[in-house]
């Protein structure tokens, strides 16, 4: 009783002070709809958007429609009726283009030539005399796509008094990789369990799969391979094809195509027969058979991913055959159907002289050797998923061959969901780079477009960071990371800034203060992470398997390349992996000049310093210090960022969801923690090295290294 009047007061006395009320748990993403605070802007959309039609009835046309009906009805706060023709200005109209359609004209035939068959077209053109707000494409979902566009434009209240957009996404395919096991558990997930309920598929739709349809859509995604690479064959059964094809059919109308991951042992487990061999006219009836039944329930079935001969995955090395014929084995499979391989580039044996270099040396003699209908599916660096790491040098390598680019969306190595970090800096920065594979300006963002070797067959994946979590992502900054991931497979040119300001602006406030004090937090955050646990080229150095927190004195591993000092190589001189010529010479897997450039060690960037060098620790470097108290200085930043961070977002409560804002304030709280955790650790244990003090006037380590190599984490995400 007592306490309920405590708490009773308690909302009392916030209500009087104006504190937001609200409570805006999370799942309505970059969708919310909520009436746009600014009347100025409401009266202007509504006299712009007196009433709307999208022509045709299917699936995909009825999408359209609802978003419409609903995004219309939230966001200008009244109901904009539905007509079936335009009769007065001011009238929105949605539609296929066909040389019939009410808005045909040649200038516009023109412009929807342009887009293909996902791009749209939006412009204010006169219909039956009538000024009106136009939104057409080649086919349905490019008009659904250009729907979503054009309630972008209002969510973030763009003018739209002369619109003329004509928009396509630069690379085919767009797709999302769930590592979702058949348990129900995610491979390093940090938001919950997988959304996928096998239980009650086929029959029971939740409402989640449809939301996650439409979250994709919005932003372009178009596929989703829906279990982990380390394939339970399972998958591929009738009892778990039914259940495939009730998703398939939930994200048809939504332009998403279904994958699944194959067990490339599946002719053994599933089929009961002795070998896997691809050279096997048996096995390759096995494969023909499977596509032929997995296509009998899901007639727009996109393909397999497959992880072949890497961390203890079967696959063609292990009957002497090479990765090109494992891949075409299954290309072959589903090429009467017009499916795809995606065969993954993540292999490497534990114990080279570089694990670095591996998939370049499997790979690249195999370029030209992958049947048409085959993607080579590349991590952005050539280790694994690091906070920061230089391109693969694959991409650049293989111009015979489709490559498609492989992000990690979800954070195993970036805080597993603890931290707050917007990953659209990490994904330019490799998408910008420059391979020279064709002279200068040969990006990896031309590589995977198709565009730099006239490959019409691109692709790019995420690996996903959704899980059951109420408000998907765990930390509700995960779902700006997923949204920057569909806008830059849609088009790779957008800025950091541009995506965090549409995202801002759909999830929190359209606040101009609010708005730019997020950006900041938001892009500084990958930088902060890479300070505070792996500056200036260092990687690897997580806790053992579980990669949570640091563990840069981890080395006891009996795979030799999963021990942090495999990676950092420490001693008493120095620190950092030598990749130059006296070294592993991975430095000439790049082309001219980038190769001379990461091998000399005062051209190379300092990001990637210990990367590509053994340095001293007396070394100076640029800025005048020694590399020691530079490695401390940027340890320290690390951690002055996140506080930074903290001090922004308290800085915005009451000026957004007050729920929304206490979520963050304890996120920012466990990671300023975290923050402290890896610095202290880190320049504790590589002081055991350098023998150096840390620089005056920093903050001294509170606890001993012996503390911090004693921890465990029963809990962290994956180690139970
Ligand atoms: O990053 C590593 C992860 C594994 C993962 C593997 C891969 C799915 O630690 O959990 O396995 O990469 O990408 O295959």
């Amino acid at each position: 009783m007592k306490k309920t009047f405590v708490f009773l007061g308690l909302f009392l006395s916030l209500m009087s002070l104006g504190v937001r009320a609200s409570a805006d748990d999370g799942y309505r993403l970059w969708m919310k709809y909520d009436l746009i605070s600014n009347p100025q802007k409401v009266k202007e959309y509504r006299e712009s958007i007196k009433a709307w039609m999208v022509e045709g009835s299917s699936p995909t046309i009825e999408a359209a429609k609802h978003e419409l009906r609903i995004a219309l009805d939230g966001l200008l706060g009244s109901n904009i009726p539905e007509v079936s023709s335009v009769k007065e200005d001011g009238e929105l109209i949605a539609g296929t283009y066909t040389s019939s359609s009410p808005f045909a004209a040649a200038g516009l035939k023109n412009m929807v030539i342009k887009v293909g068959q996902e791009g749209f077209v939006i412009l204010r053109e006169k219909v039956s005399g009538q000024n009106a707000i136009v939104i057409t494409a080649n086919t349905e979902i490019g008009v659904l796509y250009g729907v979503f566009h054009f309630l972008r434009l209002l969510q973030t209240e763009q003018d739209i008094s002369s619109l003329r957009i004509i928009s396509f996404p630069r690379i085919k395919l767009r797709m999302l990789d769930h590592w979702d096991n058949l348990n129900g558990t995610v491979e390093r997930g940090y938001a919950g369990f997988s959304i996928w309920n096998w239980h009650t598929l086929p029959t029971f739709i939740k409402r989640r799969y449809i939301d996650y349809a439409r979250a994709n859509a919005s932003i372009g995604i178009n596929g989703a391979v829906l279990n982990n690479v380390n394939a339970d064959p399972r998958i591929m059964t009738r009892h778990y094809l039914k259940k495939v094809a009730a998703l398939a059919d939930v994200f048809r109308p939504y332009g998403i195509k279904v994958y699944l991951c194959a067990n490339f042992d599946a002719p053994i487990i599933l089929g009961k027969m002795k070998t896997a061999n691809p050279t096997d006219p048996r096995v390759q009836e096995w494969w023909k058979d499977k596509a032929k039944e997995i296509y009998s329930f899901i007639p727009d079935f996109g393909g397999f991913l497959v992880k072949a001969n890497s961390e203890g995955q079967p696959g063609p090395s292990d009957y002497g055959l090479t990765q090109a014929d494992g891949a075409n084995l299954l290309a072959n499979a589903v090429k009467p159907y017009g499916g795809i391989v995606m065969w993954r580039a993540f292999v490497y044996t534990y114990n080279a002289k570089d694990r670095a270099k591996q998939a370049y040396e499997i790979f690249k003699p195999l370029d030209g050797k992958f049947a048409d209908n085959v993607l080579l599916q590349i991590k952005n660096g050539p280790l694994d998923f690091q906070p920061r790491e230089p391109f693969t040098p694959l991409f650049g390598a293989m111009p015979k061959t489709n490559l498609m680019m492989e992000f990690q969306i979800t954070m195993e190595y970036l805080g597993q969901g603890t931290s707050t970090v917007y990953l659209a800096p990490l994904f330019k920065e490799t998408l910008e780079s420059d391979t020279y594979a064709k002279g200068k300006g040969s990006t990896v963002a031309k590589v995977i477009d198709g565009s730099l070797d006239a490959h019409t067959l691109t692709g790019i994946a995420g690996v996903s960071n959704i899980g059951a979590d109420r408000n998907w992502t765990g930390n509700e900054f995960g779902q700006s990371s997923w949204y920057a991931f569909g806008r830059l497979a849609w088009n790779p040119n957008l800025s950091s800034e541009e995506i965090a300001d549409e995202w801002i602006r759909m999830t929190f406030s359209n606040d101009k203060d609010v708005v730019s004090s997020i950006e900041d937090m938001m892009m500084q955050s990958r930088e902060a992470v890479v300070n505070y646990m792996d500056p200036l080229g260092l990687n690897m150095i997580f806790g053992y398997d579980n990669h949570y927190g640091p563990g840069p004195w981890i080395d006891y591993s009996p795979h030799p390349d999963w021990n942090s000092t495999y990676y950092h190589r420490a001693d008493s001189l120095g620190i950092g992996f030598d990749r130059t010529k006296s070294g592993s010479d991975a430095v000439s897997q790049y082309h001219p000049p980038l190769s001379g450039e990461f091998a000399s060690l005062t051209e190379c960037p300092p990001k990637f310093l210990l990367w590509f060098h053994h340095v001293r620790w007396d070394y100076r470097m640029k800025s005048g210090k020694t590399l020691w108290d530079e490695i401390c200085y940027h340890y320290y930043a690390g951690v002055d960022s996140v506080r930074e961070m903290q001090k922004v977002w308290n800085s915005l409560k009451g000026k957004i969801d007050n729920e929304e804002w206490n979520d963050e304030r304890m996120f920012l709280e466990i990671q300023e923690k975290e923050a402290v955790w890896w610095r202290n650790a880190c320049v504790l244990y590589f002081q055991t090295f350098s023998k150096m003090p840390i620089p005056a006037g920093l903050e001294k380590p509170d606890k001993t290294l012996e503390y911090y190599e004693s921890l465990k984490f029963p809990n962290a995400p994956g180690t139970w």
